[in-house]
């Protein structure tokens, strides 16, 4: 394994240290993994929860240009290695819910969570990636029970977390550099590929409120597009989007 991926056993959240790395001058694409998490977290101060040894949680730490720095597609790239790095170990319909959801019918196998903040040298992205690998079906507390699932579950055999960890880091660098080279043409149909949402009737979950709607587009920028029922499109930026099988 490379040098620019640093272990720990226990940290209270793998993008806490990254960002500290970070500070004291760790490269572009240098990557924290932990074992444990005493804090995991994921977005708007929710939990993420990974029973010791048995997930990868790994943040690699990037220094996007300051037009990139709050950038969805950040966020979007993550969502993609994770599917990529998955599907080169098994083939498995994993499926991407925007804006960070990876899936396997209906059920979260992983999730990302980018933290971006102003360091004394430019800007830092911490793109934190969680994926649920080798958890039996006793792993699963109650409040998943319904709506996560692992690789174990659904393969019936062993991954190794370095080689999953390996694969994500790569594809993530891969597409990262598309997207500093301004190809976002290629990564929304790289993301449409995966995608569960577009085409689908969403309810979503935004600062300005919970309505519903139909997903129909993804823009330059990673913002979802959701046709409201007066038939008016509206931005999506932060938030969250159920999609709803029920119509
Ligand atoms: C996420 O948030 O999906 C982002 C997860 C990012 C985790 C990684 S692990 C490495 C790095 N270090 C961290 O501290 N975080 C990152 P969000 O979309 O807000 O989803 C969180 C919700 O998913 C929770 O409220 C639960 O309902 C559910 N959840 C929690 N843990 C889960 C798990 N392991 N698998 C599936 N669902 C989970």
């Amino acid at each position: 394994m490379p040098s620019e991926v640093i272990r720990y056993a226990e940290v209270t959240s793998t993008n806490d240290l990254a960002r500290d790395h970070a500070r004291r001058g760790a490269a572009e694409g240098t990557v924290v993994v932990a074992r444990y998490q005493t804090s995991g977290r994921g977005r708007l101060g929710r939990d993420w929860y990974a029973p010791y040894g048995k997930s990868l949680l790994m943040s690699l730490i990037l220094r996007p240009p300051a037009a990139l720095a709050h950038s969805a597609w950040l966020t979007l790239i993550g969502g993609i290695a994770a599917a990529e790095a998955i599907k080169a170990g098994a083939d498995l319909d994993v499926r991407l819910k925007w804006p960070n959801d990876v899936r396997h019918a209906g059920r979260k196998l992983a999730g990302v969570l980018t933290e971006t903040q102003r360091q004394d040298e430019g800007t830092v992205a911490v793109v934190g990636i969680g994926i649920n690998v080798d958890w039996s079906a006793d792993d699963l507390p109650e409040e998943l029970a319904e709506t996560a699932t692992s690789l174990r579950l659904l393969t019936q055999r062993d991954w190794s977390l370095d080689e999953l960890l390996a694969e994500v880091r790569r594809q993530y660098l891969v597409h990262y550099r598309t997207l500093l080279s301004g190809e976002i043409a290629a990564l929304r149909r790289h993301w449409s590929t995966l995608d569960e949402t577009l085409g689908k009737p969403v309810l979503v979950d935004a600062p300005d409120g919970t309505w519903r709607g139909k997903a129909v587009n993804l823009d330059e920028h990673g913002a979802l597009w959701v046709e409201d029922v007066a038939g008016g499109q509206r931005r999506v930026v932060v938030g969250d989007v159920s999609i709803s099988f029920e119509e």
